[in-house]
């Protein structure tokens, strides 16, 4: 495997280097399945496992390989299988909050050069939502790219009314789709480069597996026939890297629901940029945009320069991003005040 082409550039390399670890085999995880992995490696892709050593360093599911994680590796069983010994750093990330009660973050997906937004124009259009994914791609550094499918499903009227809605939260690519006609087909492929790597991020439903099958020119993965409610189920249970003919590599992963951020706050300055700017000129500086007077943002929205809604979104983002920031950050202090207490009861203990 020429590590360039699967994406190690420079700034792997050097990575590497700094951690003293330029004489290792580097290799690419490929999937992750509940706690079991396959990494690219060579000419092939194996089953592996994590090292004892490395598994008993892990302190947060965080510090777990993730798809599309570079890792130093070696194999065995005549190359059927292999060992992944440590992580390299992400480059770009996407992640998001554990779904649930605990306050972790979960990664989605690592070294990430585009994050493909899937959204239907169907059932699923949501600006908000589209708002959140944003925010997450902005905030581990990944370039998105909305693509708006189901297409056939409205009138030209109608689509034309969504794109627009959508420009008003993003300034980035904006791709119109129908798997079914092969509409803004085209427009998806020219984006893809060879040694980039993307991630399809979406609602279960919205056609992101179809689109992957047809970029791929096979059926890689299974999608299930849609339901009455015009919508599919979903059947994409795991996050798989593969490699297309042209050299692209294209991530499918399973719909999400929950879309928690914490501690977001550079994806939300990236995001919503026009806020941040709006803000530093209110006159206090602490304004908090609600009845203190010469507030810029309040301004705005009643010139009908900021839509009312993109403010809300954005202080409901804020405040969720900061609330469980603040919850991440005690628990961590928790916890390694905990350690620090086990430490010194071991020592007293051999002492
Ligand atoms: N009408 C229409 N149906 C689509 C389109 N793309 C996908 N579907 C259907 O939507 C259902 C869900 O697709 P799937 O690719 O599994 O969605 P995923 O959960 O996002 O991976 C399937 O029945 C697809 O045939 C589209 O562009 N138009
Ligand atoms: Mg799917
Ligand atoms: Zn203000």
């Amino acid at each position: 495997m020429k590590l360039r082409e699967f994406g190690f550039d420079q700034w792997f390399e050097s990575h590497a280097t700094e951690l003293g670890l330029a004489e290792c085999a580097f290799a690419r995880i490929s999937t992750v399945d509940r706690g079991s992995y396959r990494i690219l490696i060579g000419t092939s892709e194996v089953s592996a496992d994590l090292a004892g050593k490395l598994a008993f360093q892990i302190e947060s599911s965080v510090d777990l390989p993730c798809v599309g994680d570079w890792v130093t590796a070696s194999c065995h069983n005549n190359d059927t299988a292999a060992i992944i010994h440590k992580v390299l750093p992400r480059k770009t990330f996407l992640r998001r909050k554990k779904p649930g009660e605990k306050v972790d973050h979960q990664m989605i997906a690592a070294n990430i050069d585009t994050a493909f937004i899937v959204q239907s124009c169907h059932f699923d259009f949501n600006l908000s939502r589209l708002e959140r994914y944003l925010t997450i791609a902005a905030d581990g550094h990944v370039e998105p790219v909305v693509i708006l499918t189901k297409t056939d499903l409205i009138t030209q009227d109608e689509l034309r009314q969504q794109l627009e809605a959508i420009n008003t939260v993003t300034r980035g690519e904006v791709i119109a789709l129908s798997n079914i006609t092969g509409c803004g087909f085209d427009e998806v492929q020219e984006t893809l480069s060879s040694g980039k790597t993307y991630c399809l991020l979406g609602s279960s439903g919205v056609g992101k597996t179809t689109l992957v099958n047809r970029l791929a020119g096979q059926e890689a993965f299974a999608t299930r026939t849609v339901s009455n409610t015009g919508e599919g189920t979903h059947t994409t249970t795991r996050r798989q890297l593969i490699v297309l003919a042209n050299g692209a590599m294209l991530i499918d992963t399973p719909g999400m629901r929950e879309l928690g951020v914490v501690g977001a706050s550079d994806g939300l300055n990236v995001e919503f940029k026009q806020l941040v700017e709006l803000s530093a000129q209110c006159r206090f500086a602490n304004c908090s945009h609600e009845h203190e007077p010469g507030c810029a943002v309040r301004a705005a929205i009643k010139k009908g320069e900021l839509p009312e809604e993109r403010y809300s979104n954005y202080v409901k983002l804020k405040k969720e991003s900061e609330f469980y920031e603040m919850s991440y950050l005690e628990k961590r202090k928790k916890d390694k005040a905990f350690g620090k207490f086990i430490k010194s009861v071991k020592k007293q203990m051999k002492g």
